[in-house]
């Protein structure tokens, strides 16, 4: 067994892209069997490997944190130093064209609390293999571009482990007389180590069947413990609709006889797209009712899809190398993106994501830690699943339909499939085929993939005698290793507006410009192709200024400066047509607001967004205002601002909420009331529309209260609610409202709890709003570390405290004597001995320390380098808090 210091290394090495060479040999066919016991799972694993490239005659395995027992190379028994084995690699020198090679290894999931590779999880067992876990489950090709065929046979205690799950479909099973069962599961598509996975427990199922478009009958079944097997039904629900999405969509269909999903509670992400058996954490597949927000139906809708359209987008077609991630997971982001706007609102769903993306990834893009869509190097490949490679990928995907149209888009995405199916592919190969069915040169679009950083674009306008100007000018910040950025190729899809709010069409408009315009078919709107760093749109015949709406659906991911008088941002809110400019134009506003820059009465209009919301019926628009009710949160407003005063701000906002809650007393009072009683709880549109304007609503009028009125509104929310949106409402309120007494909100909290105990999820929650509450002390939060429900182990746990607190309480987070940069990076030091991604990820918020003031930037980089004097250091940590140091 090596040591444990293999995985607590510092300066380690640096992978490039540059440095990618295709496998000299690959293994054709892999045959494992785990035998399961108490403390040792022994895994046999016999490789049939072939040689690719002439010449060469050793075999490069990898492996960590494994016990080597034997290496048999056609039959015969190598004995020691016919191999040589290190920390993370076994070589065996002077072969052949082609081996039959057999190695016997021994691990110790119950050990494993990186929740990497094969690992326990409560009573049952599980995997994790990508990136490169499949390594520390036996020596092997662990590679996205070498493709077996796998069997697996799994041997545990029939008893305990009466489900034993693989890939693929089961061939054979026996219960023997030692009290043992053996199963065998085999996957006919050939798939990259990182797609494998196992599973054995003591599980419960649900099972239904899809028939799909060619008429195939697939079985789909979805295992949890005992104890959650009641709230898979909404999860099994979403799968079929996927199903059909997606053959509907994109013309993909199923391959397999048999779809699986496994809801495990421990678990580093949100679930994982192995081939056929997808496995899950609980909290994107559990969902009723009383245990799931709105926002957790919603993201176990984004997420069962997305796992499910990998098996096209990643499965069937895979990454050549790491730094292609991207090629997957943007793409099918993208996809996911495309089925919760056809399921829900389309242009809700737009908001929910540029808000995310403003919020997080423009963060990330302009921090130290900032890469481009298809990195060049990393030191840990765990570090690169962020917002830049998911949410950043997506957009580039979503400007190639923007770009093409969505005919020639689909005719692109058709012939990706057909020409690439079974093969591991690049990011370049996806882009030649857009530009193939798009007759369309897109070399200079492939800079979205290599220049970090988000792009700005500057617009002037003039208005003269009918004839309205565009100025655009598109620039780059510098981000770390890259200096200079060349100008994009991007999609600006603009509209224009009467005075009166109508509509204009472009066809009733002379159009002159620089770049690539085209309108789109109905003229609605005009698609201006930037490419170069200065340009100019020219349109007249108008016959009044018209208000341009600029950047409908966000159809670029850049940042816009476009000085513009407060009313016709105000008028964009009321009139424009493009759901997503109406709340863009507000949040605008908001921007100047907190910057000091408007004069105009938001709370008044906040008002008036409410009043209408009494008289609406169409559930997108109700949706709509919803969002627009609430003030942008604080990380919002940091990413937005450049310059602000995290104290300052925080009174600023605060200020602002109680203004528009006392200026508009009576409306939020009539809405709350309105939307009260809502009838029984749905998870579609209309009901989340209700429960976000109630919400809303609710928020601004206890604001409004003081005293015993506040807790008995608070109580009545509570007791009344008959879902966790409500209930959680309430508890927000109640560790919110600086007036709210201390005893009525202990009560709360602990009714909630004794009510929920056994729901893991609802307890996160529990933890989480009072992680980011700011009428808590810091000693308080701390404590609720010594809470018997607290596990540092349980990664939905740890994350529901500590990132939470440093994402969410930003008066504590950033007090300014430093206790909250302590207490996190304290935190930090010790989930790393245990769970080194975890760790990494939750110092995101300490690596943006430049964006704050001199005395904050130097309390947290000194958090930041308590963090280099530790004894010992994962490599995830390593890569992140150095680079944020540095850069
Ligand atoms: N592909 C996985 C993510 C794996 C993360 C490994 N650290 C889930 C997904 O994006 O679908
Ligand atoms: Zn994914």
């Amino acid at each position: 067994m090596s040591e444990d210091l293999t995985s607590k290394q510092t300066n380690p090495k640096e992978i490039r892209l540059t440095d990618y060479r295709s496998p000299e040999y690959t293994t054709e066919t892999v045959d494992l069997t785990f035998d399961i016991k108490d403390g040792n799972t022994e895994v046999r694993s016999k490789l049939h490997v072939k040689r690719c490239l002439d010449g060469v005659s050793e075999l490069l395995l990898n492996g960590q944190d494994l016990e080597l027992l034997s290496v048999v190379v056609d039959g015969r028994a190598l004995s020691g130093n016919e191999y040589t084995v290190d920390s993370e690699t076994l070589l065996i020198p002077e072969l052949g064209a082609e081996h039959d090679i057999e190695i016997v290894t021994v691990i110790k999931p119950e050990e494993n609390t990186a929740l990497e590779g094969l690992y326990k999880s409560s009573q049952m067992y599980c995997t994790q293999c990508e990136a490169e876990g499949f390594r520390k489950i036996t020596y092997y090709q662990d590679r996205p571009d070498v493709l077996a065929r796998f069997t697996t046979t799994i041997i545990a205690d029939t008893e305990r482990y009466p489900t034993l799950l693989s890939n693929g479909n089961r061939m054979r099973s026996e219960t023997r007389v030692d009290g043992r069962s053996a199963v065998t599961w085999q996957d006919p598509f050939p798939k990259p180590s990182y797609l494998f996975a196992l599973v054995a427990g003591d599980l419960e199922m649900i099972e239904d069947t899809f028939t799909t478009m060619t008429g195939r009958s697939v079985t789909l079944q979805i295992f949890s413990e005992a104890h959650n097997i009641g709230q898979c039904d909404y999860a099994m629900d979403v799968l079929k609709r996927s199903m059909r999405w997606d053959e509907e969509r994109f013309g993909r269909e199923y391959d397999l006889d048999i779809f699986m999903i496994v809801a495990v509670e421990d678990f580093n992400m949100g679930a994982m797209e192995n081939k056929g058996l997808n496995i899950f954490n609980t909290s994107c597949v559990l969902a009723t009712p009383d245990t799931a927000t709105d926002a957790a139906y919603q993201r176990v809708e984004a997420v069962v899809a997305h796992e499910y359209f990998h098996n096209w987008s990643g499965n069937r077609v895979t990454c050549r190398d790491w730094f292609q991630l991207s090629l997957k997971e943007g793409f099918t982001v993208f996809r996911d993106a495309e089925f919760s706007s056809d399921m829900n609102s389309r242009a809700v769903k737009r908001i929910e994501d540029v808000g995310f993306l403003r919020t997080i990834q423009f963060a990330e893009d302009g921090g130290p830690l900032a890469h481009p869509v298809r990195p060049s190097s990393y030191l840990e490949i765990s570090n690169f699943y962020t917002t830049t490679i998911y949410e950043k990928g997506a957009e580039v995907v979503r400007m190639y339909d923007t770009l093409l149209g969505t005919q020639k888009f689909r005719a692109g995405t058709d012939l990706y499939f057909d020409r690439f199916d079974g093969s591991a592919v690049t990011t370049d190969d996806f882009a030649d085929v857009m530009s193939e069915v798009g007759d369309k040169d897109l070399t200079q679009f492939k800079r979205w993939y290599d220049q970090a950083g988000t792009p700005l674009v500057k617009l002037v306008e003039r208005y003269e005698d009918g004839e309205l100007s565009l100025d655009i000018v598109q620039s780059c910040a510098s981000s770390p290793k890259q200096d200079a950025k060349a100008p994009y190729h991007m999609p600006l899809l603009i509209g224009v507006l009467a005075p009166d709010g109508a509509p204009l069409s472009f066809y009733d408009l002379a159009v002159d410009s620089s770049e690539e315009v085209r309108s789109s078919a109905d003229g609605d709107s005009l698609l201006i192709e930037l490419r170069n760093e200065q340009a100019s749109l020219n349109l007249s015949s108008f016959e009044a200024k018209p208000v341009v709406s600029f950047l409908r659906d966000f159809s670029a991911p850049i940042r816009v400066d476009y000085a513009r008088p407060d009313d016709e941002l105000a008028f964009l809110v009321e009139h424009d047509v493009n759901g997503f400019v109406r709340w863009d134009a507000l949040q605008s506003l908001w921007v100047a607001y907190f910057s000091g820059a408007s004069e105009l009465d938001l709370a008044q209009l906040i008002g008036k967004l409410g009043e209408q919301a009494t008289s609406n019926e169409d559930a997108e628009q109700l949706q709509l205002i919803a969002m627009m009710l609430n003030v942008p949160e604080m990380s919002y407003l940091f990413e937005a601002l450049g310059e602000f005063e995290v104290d300052t701000l925080l009174r600023q906002r605060d200020a602002v909420i109680g203004t528009i809650a006392l200026e508009n007393v009576d409306i939020w009072a009539a809405l709350y009331e309105q939307y009260f009683a809502d009838g029984a709880f749905q998870p579609d549109a209309k009901g989340m529309a209700q429960r976000g304007l109630k919400n809303a609503a609710f928020a601004y009028h206890v604001r409004n209260l003081r005293g015993s009125e506040l807790v008995s509104t608070v109580q009545r929310h509570y007791q009344g609610a008959d879902n966790l949106t409500d209930r959680r409402a309430a508890l927000k309120a109640a560790l919110t409202e600086p007036d709210f007494p201390v005893e009525a909100r202990t009560d709360l909290l602990t009714d909630f709890y004794d009510k929920w105990r056994n729901e893991a999820l609802v307890v996160d929650l529990w933890f989480n709003l009072q992680a980011q509450s700011p009428v808590l002390t810091l000693d308080e939060i701390k404590a609720l570390e010594e809470h018997p429900a607290f596990d540092m182990k349980n990664p939905n746990r740890a994350r529901a405290l500590f990132s939470v607190f440093g994402m969410l309480n930003h008066s504590r987070f950033h007090a300014i004597d430093g206790s909250g940069y302590k207490y996190l990076a304290d935190a930090i030091a010790r989930l790393d001995a245990l769970n080194p991604q975890i760790a990494a990820r939750l110092s995101a918020p300490l690596t943006l320390w430049r964006r704050y003031d001199p005395v904050r930037q130097e309390r947290m980089r000194d958090a930041l380098s308590t963090l280099t004097t530790a004894d010992s250091m994962s490599k995830d940590l390593y890569e992140v808090v150095t680079k944020a140091l540095d850069n």
